[in-house]
């Protein structure tokens, strides 16, 4: 925290709004689970189940350029069926999208034949990734550092810390799955893992809705991260956006205590760097005693500008500002979304911001120093460069993944939308679904056990999303990089309004 030992100068203050106080309509008494958690900024695109059928007849309905894309081993075969059995009955009977499959080793013919008839008439491709892609760096992978690091995770019992693979699985999927030739081919994605399990029906396209409500990354369960994976990668983050003065975006505000970093070419206004609104009182005070001392030159009367002169005798008394630490005083939340279910714009991370942002990461060996995951890799670089409102949470999309799921509760009147199976391999006997409710947005969801409800027992990250998505844009403070230059150009021309020349 800044200490500030001057005073504040209260006249000039151009960018004033102090952030307003979150408020939100969160009734503390409901489990989260059980509020309507819509907001006009984000909402699930239907609150109920859709005639799929007159939806794709809709003739400004547009299929897009779009692909599951799945990274597997061929010892997961089963696991991998089970995922697209699920996704296929829930979704892609209606849509047709193609698959994308990847691996590190070549798929084996027996793996690509159980797919090909589970997929049933999907396009589907299998990739092998470059061993050179896969692999660490070359000056990296063999060395005593690397196998030591890893090792040394083991013994620290940090979450697959010691398997080697693990670490590469991250690092390709942070950075590089987005560069396959095969994924090159579309301009979305949504990703799917072995044994991963959809609840509800997703009777309309999440790709088309995206698209037209400007969405560019969606997700169904935002968590925190176990800290020792990722102690030092906040603080590679900071100096890569201080490097690069990326201006983030207001996403960055979901990841991180809010905060504004200043610059300036003014070595000694550089020192408030880390004091964002602070700082600008500081260019405030220069602009007042730089008047003050031109005024004296042209010999008018000094002792009017009391301003001024009160600058003058508060900066002589101030102690120099202290930093404590220039890129620690800002904290990561630990808040991710979970990246084993992404539907997303390739576009998001494939632009030279993020990949930039990857190759700092590299460079810094965090993806095998420690153990990095992609999903909090992915949230906090995609908050270099996206807004809050680029952001959909599928609320209505019923997933697990291990022991973790999100299922929505249904919503009411969903009895007059039946299921109708494209054929007879996904046809359903006597199937009852979960009841409707007033705050649910599900459609034919049938959830396993509603008390391992992830929104309920890990509900910190869902509390800052829905918070912060009630505010009014306009309330959004962040700013990222506050210019200092450009600030001190507005004071000057406020202050010579007041004060002529
Ligand atoms: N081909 C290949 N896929 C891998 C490897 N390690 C992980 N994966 C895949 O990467 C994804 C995430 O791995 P997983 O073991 O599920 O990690 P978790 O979801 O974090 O528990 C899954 O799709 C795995 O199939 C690997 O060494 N080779
Ligand atoms: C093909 O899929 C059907 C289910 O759609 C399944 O019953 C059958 O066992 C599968 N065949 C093979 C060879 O996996
Ligand atoms: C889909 O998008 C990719 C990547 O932008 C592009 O190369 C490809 O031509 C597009 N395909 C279609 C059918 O529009
Ligand atoms: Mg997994």
């Amino acid at each position: 925290m800044c200490v500030l030992t001057a005073f504040m100068i209260t006249l000039w203050v151009i960018l004033a709004s102090e952030p307003v106080s979150v408020s939100t309509t969160l009734d503390n008494s409901l489990p989260l689970s059980k509020m309507d958690l819509a907001t006009e900024r984000d909402r699930p695109f239907y609150s109920n189940c859709v005639d799929t059928r007159e939806y794709l007849l809709n003739p400004s309905y547009t299929k897009q350029n779009a692909s599951f894309v799945m990274l597997a081993r061929n010892e997961e075969i089963e696991d991998v069926i089970k995922t697209i059995y699920s996704i296929e009955e829930h979704f892609n009977q209606w849509f047709h999208y193609p698959y994308v499959f990847l691996n590190d080793q070549p798929f084996e013919e027996d793996f690509k034949a159980k797919i090909l008839n589970a997929t049933s008439g999907a396009d589907v491709e299998f990739g092998t990734i470059d061993e050179i892609v896969w692999n660490f760096p070359i000056d990296v992978k063999d060395t005593f550092d690397f196998y030591n690091a890893i090792e040394d995770q083991g013994d620290r019992s940090i979450l697959y810390g010691n398997l080697e693979s693990y670490h590469k699985m991250c690092r390709f999927y942070s950075g590089l799955f987005y560069k396959h030739p095969l994924i090159q081919k579309f301009e979305w994605y949504w990703r799917l893992e072995p044994d991963v399990e959809f609840f509800c029906d997703i009777t309309y396209d999440p790709f088309w809705e995206m698209f037209q409500n400007n969405k560019k990354y969606g997700f169904t369960i935002i968590i925190p991260e176990l800290y020792w994976t990722v102690p030092n990668l906040f603080r590679h983050t900071k100096s890569f956006v201080r490097k690069k003065a990326i201006k983030m975006g207001s996403l960055w505000k979901l990841f991180t205590k809010d905060y504004n970093f200043f610059e300036s070419d003014d070595a000694e206004l550089r020192d408030w760097i880390n004091c964002g609104s602070k700082a600008e009182a500081k260019v405030s005070e220069k602009v007042a005693i730089e008047h003050l001392l031109k005024k004296g030159d042209n010999s008018r009367k000094i002792n009017d500008d009391k301003e001024g002169i009160s600058n003058l005798i508060n900066k002589a008394r101030s102690k120099k500002h202290i930093i404590e630490d220039k890129f620690f005083n800002e904290e990561y939340n630990l808040c991710h979304f979970w990246s084993n279910f992404e539907i997303a714009r390739l576009s998001v991370f494939d632009n030279d911001i993020y990949n930039d942002f990857f190759q700092y990461l590299e460079k810094s060996g965090g993806f095998w120093k420690e153990r990095w995951g992609d999903a909090p890799v992915h949230s906090i670089g995609l908050s270099l460069t996206l807004d809050l409102d680029d952001i959909h949470y599928f609320r209505d999309i019923g997933y697990r993944h291990s022991a973790i799921q999100h299922c929505p509760w249904n919503a009411i009147g969903n009895e007059e939308f039946p299921y109708v199976a494209s054929g007879s391999k996904f046809k359903r006997k006597n199937v009852v679904y979960d009841e409707g409710s007033d705050f649910g947005c599900g459609c034919r969801c049938k959830c396993p056990k509603k008390k391992h409800e992830i929104e309920d027992s890990t509900s910190l990250c869902v509390s800052i999303w829905v918070k912060l998505m009630n505010q009014q844009r306009n309330h959004e403070r962040h700013v990222g990089v506050l210019n200092g230059d450009e600030m001190e150009r507005n004071i000057r021309e406020d202050y010579s309004k007041t004060y002529g020349n």
